[in-house]
């Protein structure tokens, strides 16, 4: 391990100061190099240098380094500490921060509702106040209804080591809370993955349809880490050929402290060594857009059907690694079928051979119509594949993110496993690239005595009929049913009660109804469309405000830690949310408890300390204090390694300890689980069309919709800052094939309706999507009169995806899966 240079912060203050000096003699002398430039005005005004982070989700975290003068915010730099290639550098919307801090939009002081749920009319309260109404909500909740009436809803705009966990703490000391399962990132992934690689939760128990705990030996699926996954550093030391399905790093790990900058490294090694990188999109995203990466265009939902055919073509070509099949895995042929299934034409390869499920062969013709993808280009990329020494097959979180993503990003992993690339140099395991679970710092600890869990994507069917639901029926964990309807909602940092979640306008239906859920609590900084729906809205101090301790993201190469110190004074009444939670605690009897004794700074201080004692060479406190920053080099790594290596010694938790193609456990889930008609939990991963897919366009509806994240914001965080909006707009995709019968031009007002709802956006007429589809970009601030048309001028895509959680994981597969009409507005 080594450890990067940090520099010191005297040093950093002293050279601005020089700076300054050579600045105003510069500027005296009348040097235009100095005249009216920024650095002037900058080194000039600025006398103290606080360190922080951007808090936001894209799991980055990356650096900023603020300069202030007189207790408010001038300008900020962002990392430069130590070599180039490892600063965790803010991108654009980090470096729009000061703009959000110092928005006049900023929530200032508590309200309380006064109009209609939903409505956004609120009145100023004293802080006493705000505490009294949580005091006594949380007392009558509890006693009528129970501690499982509680929910802290999900909410990702505070990625912080003392952020969101006052809350979670809190809440456990008065009896807990219902636990969230899963997330809206990788719902359905993560709750399918379990059963074909193996963890040592998350795995339902197919007579009893709960889930249970496979045994200590084996480590807990995560797809945030390089445990199942290799890095892009990787690919970058060994593949020949890298296959992304759903992925554009460029626009999703964007900043130095994700993994941009891993991917960009990589590009050039691959294509420095002959080899390629195909991206399959049903855009041309920003990772591959202007460079030599080829572009697959795919109908979106359909990369099942593309998998299928490549499997078909080398099992009819003898290109399948049958030695590795039968040793590693289970299911592919009747050779490895588990006892319940043999003799039953119920293997991978029947299904693929037309010899079992549906008696279809997977060929490349038959792919093609549902892929938009040409036979003849099918073949070709299973070729590449099959001839590519070290092939990086990886898949971002967008395939997943459909209404049959369970099925989908299991079929993905199928490429890898069919030839036996997996756990070697340069290869990966068909899931997304990923770093070492290395955290330099943890978080205020608690420990919730509830430990009944809810898919996070089932939150609104929670609060309407939240007491039938149970295991077999909802997917809760944990316990055999919920309990209670959700009737207090904790929303900290998050605008997933409407904006992020799905179906607004039911959502709305269900929240504006105040004899079901009873209380929302939203805390945010900014007047969020959610935060119309709270009963209370509280405003916070944001990180940048506060002493901060944080440690950093995505990129493979290293990471660090950052300790910070309060840039500005919060604006208003804004208060750390540590300090209202132990306010509560207080009239709880509990601040003892809650605080342990420490103020918020002491937690940090607390956290850093007990960091330190496991990694020898972070700097002491005192040192962190000054320096603001550490980071550390991290070590690349192949995913599924010693399993490759030594499958008896490291086993899968799989109940075979194999990689299971063919899942018994799921074949049983289907059978105990309640399931609608139109709904399937398939054992192997086959290409299914799932709901709002591939063949439920309409004469009403003909046209596919899927969405992607982009760059203006992080989701619906940075979507009021109009600087950035200008610089990658919101706009719906839609090609010049499908614009032109509509009559739309470029840049044309567009209406756009989804079986669900209507929205209003501007047209971007380009070939860099596939015809048949539109694509629009998730987040925007959804803005509809809700008590009247309802139409969103925002152009929220979450107004048009229908509410209908997918079979296992009960996830949000719906927010990539529509179908729409699209007309001139
Ligand atoms: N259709 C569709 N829907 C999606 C997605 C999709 O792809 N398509 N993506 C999904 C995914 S992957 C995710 S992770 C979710 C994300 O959904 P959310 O977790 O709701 O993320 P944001 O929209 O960024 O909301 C974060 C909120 O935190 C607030 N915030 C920021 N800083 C602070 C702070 O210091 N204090 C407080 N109190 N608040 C703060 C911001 O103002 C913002 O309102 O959206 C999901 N929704
Ligand atoms: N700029 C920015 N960065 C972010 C975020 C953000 O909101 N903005 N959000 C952060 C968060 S919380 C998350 S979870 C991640 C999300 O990361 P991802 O889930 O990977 O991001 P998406 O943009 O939803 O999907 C990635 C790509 O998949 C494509 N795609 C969609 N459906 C399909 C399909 O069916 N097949 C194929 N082959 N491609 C498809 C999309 O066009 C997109 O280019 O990003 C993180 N980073
Ligand atoms: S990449 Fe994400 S975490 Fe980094 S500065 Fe940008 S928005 Fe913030
Ligand atoms: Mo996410």
């Amino acid at each position: 391990m080594q450890t990067m240079p940090s520099m010191n912060r005297r040093t950093f203050v002293k050279t601005s100061g020089a700076l300054g000096a050579l600045a105003v003699s510069g500027g005296a002398a009348g040097g235009a190099l100095f005249k009216g430039s920024a650095p002037v005005a900058h080194a000039e005004a600025a006398d103290e240098i606080h360190w922080s982070q951007c808090n936001v989700n894209c799991g980055g975290n990356c650096i900023f380094q603020w300069h202030s003068k007189d207790g408010k915010i001038q300008y900020m730099e962002t990392d430069n500490l130590g070599s180039t290639d490892l600063q965790a550098r803010a991108c654009l919307r980090g470096r729009a921060m000061r703009r959000w801090l110092n928005s006049p939009d900023r929530l200032m002081y508590p309200m309380k509702r006064v109009g209609k749920r939903g409505e956004g009319k609120f009145e100023r309260i004293s802080w006493d106040e705000a505490i009294d109404i949580i005091v006594e909500k949380l007392k009558t909740t509890i006693d009528k209804y129970g501690n499982e009436a509680i929910y802290i809803n999900y909410a990702t705009g505070m990625y912080s080591a003392t952020g969101r966990v006052p809350i979670q703490r809190l809440l456990s000391l008065l009896g807990g809370y219902v636990n969230q399962g899963y997330d809206y990132s990788t719902h359905m992934l993560q709750a399918v993955m379990p059963y074909m690689y193996g963890s040592a939760s998350n795995i339902a128990d197919p007579k009893t349809g709960l889930h249970k705990t496979l045994g200590k030996k084996a480590t807990k699926f995560s797809p945030y880490d390089n445990v199942n996954a290799s890095s892009f550093s990787e690919a970058e030391a060994h593949s020949d050929l890298v296959v992304m399905f759903g992925n554009s790093p460029a626009e999703t790990r964007m900043g130095g402290a994700n993994a941009v900058w891993d991917y960009a490294l990589m590009r050039e090694a691959v294509l420095g060594r002959g080899g390629k990188i195909v991206n399959i999109d049903f855009r041309l995203n920003e990772s591959s857009s202007g460079h030599p990466d080829e572009w697959l265009p795919i109908r979106p939902g359909t990369d099942a059907a593309l998998v299928s055919a490549i499997a078909y073509e080398w099992i009819k070509g003898d290109k399948i690694d049958k030695e590795f099949l039968d040793k590693y895995c289970v299911g592919y042929d009747d050779d490895t079928m588990p006892e319940s299934a043999k003799g039953q034409n119920k293997s991978y390869k029947d299904y693929i051979m037309g010899t079992g499920y549906d008696k279809i062969e997977k060929t490349p013709e038959w792919a093609a119509p549902i892929t938009q993808i040409p036979a003849s280009k099918i073949r070709e990329l299973a070729d590449m594949i099959a001839s590519a020494k070290a092939p990086f097959i990886c898949q971002g979180w967008g395939s997943q993110r459909h209404t049959n993503g369970e099925d989908t990003t299991r079929a993905i992993c199928m490429l890898p496993i069919l030839i036996g690339k997996i756990g070697l140099p340069g290869t990966n395991t068909g899931q997304r690239e990923a770093e070492p679970p290395t955290y330099l710092v943890g978080k205020i600890p608690f420990t919730n005595p509830i430990k009944t869990t809810l898919p996070v994507y089932q939150w609104v069917n929670a609060v309407d009929h939240g007491h039938k639901m149970t295991a077999k029926n909802a997917g809760i964990m944990g316990a055999e049913k919920l309990g209670s309807d959700l009737k207090f909602i904790w929303n900290y940092a998050g605008n997933c009660l409407t904006n992020q979640h799905g179906d607004i306008n039911y959502t709305h239906e269900v929240l504006s109804d105040e004899s079901k859920c009873e209380f929302i609590l939203v805390w945010d900084t900014v007047m969020t469309d959610s935060a119309k729906y709270a009963d209370l809205l509280l405003p916070d101090a944001m990180r940048s405000e506060q002493m901060n301790l944080q440690t950093q993201g995505y990129s493979e190469y290293y990471t660090a830690v950052v300790v910070g110190t309060p840039a500005q004074e919060p604006p208003g009444e804004c208060r750390s949310n540590y300090d209202v939670c132990a306010d509560i605690a207080d009239r709880f009897g509990l601040k003892e408890e809650f605080t342990e004794g420490r103020t918020h700074d002491d937690w940090v201080e607390y956290l850093y300390k007990k960091g330190a004692k496991a990694d020898d060479k972070m700097p002491s406190w005192e040192q962190i204090k000054e320096q603001g920053v550490y980071k550390r080099a991290l070590e690349p790594a192949i995913g599924l390694k010693s399993f490759r290596d030594d499958p008896d010694e490291h086993p899968l938790a799989t109940p075979s300890g194999k990689i299971e193609i063919y899942s018994e456990t799921l074949a049983g889930l289907n059978d105990t689980w309640e399931l609608a008609e139109d709904e399937v939990i398939n054992p192997i991963p086959v290409f299914s069309e799932g709901f709002h897919g591939y063949g439920s366009v309409t004469s009403e509806f003909p046209l596919y919709c899927s969405g992607f994240h982009h760059k203006s914001r992080t989701h619906s965080s940075f979507g009021f800052i109009e600087e950035l909006e200008k610089v990658a707009r919101q706009q719906l995709w839609i090609n010049p094939a499908d614009a032109e019968p509509r009559n739309i031009m470029d840049g044309d007002m567009l209406a756009v309706k989804s079986p669900v709802g209507e929205i209003r956006i501007e047209a971007k007429v380009t070939p860099r999507i596939i015809p048949g589809t539109v694509g629009i970009p998730q987040g925007a601030w959804h803005k509809a009169d809700m008590f009247g048309d309802k139409i969103d001028t925002g152009g929220c895509v979450n107004t048009l995806t229908a509410y209908k959680p997918t079979p296992l994981a009960k996830g949000n597969g719906t927010a990539h899966s529509m179908i729409v009409q699209v007309s001139k507005a």
